[in-house]
């Protein structure tokens, strides 16, 4: 049953970094969108994700107004550590990228500002809303149906959709298989994470590879630790009692051996991240145009997820506005070949960095020995620490 229907120009569908960016860029420009969310708001504002913003990443939200908060209580990191071999390399972003930094600040507190942001600005966002189908493609117009939490169904009629729901939405799944190409790898494992109360192991990130795992020390505040491990792909999250991930972390890190010293609190909160690589090609089919987590997942080794969801719409917002501004459709055209550029220097980046720290069970005694003059190389040779860390604070949008 059909209860309400409504018309917008943009229908975004997802509250995630990408759906809601879009909706704050859209209506710098003056065009009008809507934006459903399955989930309520409260369950988005406190999903712990990521935690680093590239530099051209804090400018866009600064930009669009919604920097106060972040440069308030972020933390801005200069540089990070790679730790092998016992020892731990920092890699200087700021001396070898001429003043670059990246931005710690956890990816819920960046959704409140957003959320914060276009609702002041009188767009809808319709929490617990959930897209069920969207369609037709190649029309005049698009309808997207979507379902409250009462079963009730209702429309939103839109020039074009914004798809932004994730990797598990359903904007990819309505697209005709045969008009996409998928190239998709999973990697033979997975990382257990977690958020607590203990103050950081350093003051900026420490990326370790050990015979045991790779281990991630990374934080969200003063006295909030953000911290993962390397687990098996199948890993089931009750065989990690807290006693052991902190006693597991402490051999990575070499804690009782001279490497940083972990002093553990209590766990806030434990995940289990599959790692994997996916890009869909293309990510336009007629009136939809897919962004972020919905067209393409990295592997979280080069903290670049959300930031890519963030340049995506950014190229996206910029195309409706030659579009609408000027009646110029060339940069909607061109909207999935321009985002994949980057898509897939960022899968490049993301996937090196995957290799560089992990272990893997099926490298014989030769390959981990490359891999330790790989690291070695990096925290050896400007020009390899420089290629790290120019990526890592992320390429010039263009
Ligand atoms: P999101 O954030 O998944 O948002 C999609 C939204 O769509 C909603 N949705 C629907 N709404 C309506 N109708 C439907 N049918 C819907 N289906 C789904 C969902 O509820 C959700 O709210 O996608 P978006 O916006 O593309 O953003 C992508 C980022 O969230 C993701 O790439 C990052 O979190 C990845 N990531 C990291 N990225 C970084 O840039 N830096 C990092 O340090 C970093 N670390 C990480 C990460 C991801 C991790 N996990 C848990 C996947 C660390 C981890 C552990
Ligand atoms: C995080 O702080 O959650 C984080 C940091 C760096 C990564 C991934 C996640 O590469």
């Amino acid at each position: 049953m059909t209860r309400r229907a409504q018309r917008t120009q943009v229908a975004i569908v997802g509250a995630g970094p990408a759906g809601l960016t879009l909706a704050c860029l859209l209506h710098r420009a003056g065009i009008d969108s809507v934006v459903l969310e399955s989930r309520p708001r409260a369950y988005v504002e406190s999903r712990v994700r990521a935690g680093v913003l590239e530099h051209g990443t804090v400018e866009l939200l600064c930009s669009l107004g919604v920097g106060d908060r972040l440069m308030r209580e972020s933390l801005t990191h200069g540089g990070i550590a790679l730790r092998f071999s016992g020892e731990s390399h920092r890699i200087d972003f700021e001396e070898l990228t001429g003043g670059k930094n990246v931005t710690v600040y956890g990816q819920q507190e960046v959704v409140k500002d957003l959320i914060a942001a276009v609702s002041a600005a009188g767009v809808p966002i319709e929490f617990e809303s959930t897209a069920v189908a969207l369609g037709p493609l190649d029309g005049e117009r698009v309808t997207v149906r979507y379902r409250d939490t009462s079963g009730a169904e209702h429309s939103l009629d839109a020039d074009y959709v914004g798809g932004c729901d994730g990797f598990h939405g359903i904007c990819r799944s309505v697209i005709p298989p045969e008009a996409l190409t998928v190239y998709e790898h999973a990697y033979p494992f997975s990382w257990l994470g977690i958020l607590a109360q203990s103050p950081p192991v350093s003051e900026e990130l420490i990326y370790t590879n050990h015979e045991r795992g790779f281990a991630l020390v990374s934080m969200r505040s003063p006295t909030i630790s953000r911290l993962y491990l390397q687990c098996a792909a199948n890993e089931d999250l009750a065989e990690w009692p807290d006693d052991r991930f902190w006693t597991e972390l402490r051999l990575r890190l070499g804690s009782d051996a001279g490497g940083p010293d972990v002093i553990a609190g209590p766990v806030l909160q434990k995940g289990i991240t599959p790692m994997r690589s996916f890009v869909t090609e293309p990510m336009r089919y007629g009136r939809l145009f897919l962004a972020g987590d919905a067209a393409h997942i990295v592997p979280p080794t080069g903290a670049k997820g959300m930031n890519l969801a963030i340049a995506d719409v950014r190229f996206l917002a910029r195309a409706f506005e030659a579009h609408y501004a000027r009646n110029d459709s060339s940069a909607l055209d061109r909207y999935s070949e321009t985002c994949l550029r980057r898509v897939w220097n960022t899968q490049r980046f993301s996937s090196w960095m995957t290799r560089l720290l992990h272990r893997f069970d099926d490298h014989d005694s030769f390959e981990r020995r490359v891999q330790l003059a790989e690291l070695n190389y990096v925290t050896t040779s400007r020009h390899a620490a420089q290629t790290l860390a120019e990526n890592y604070v992320g390429l010039p949008f263009g």
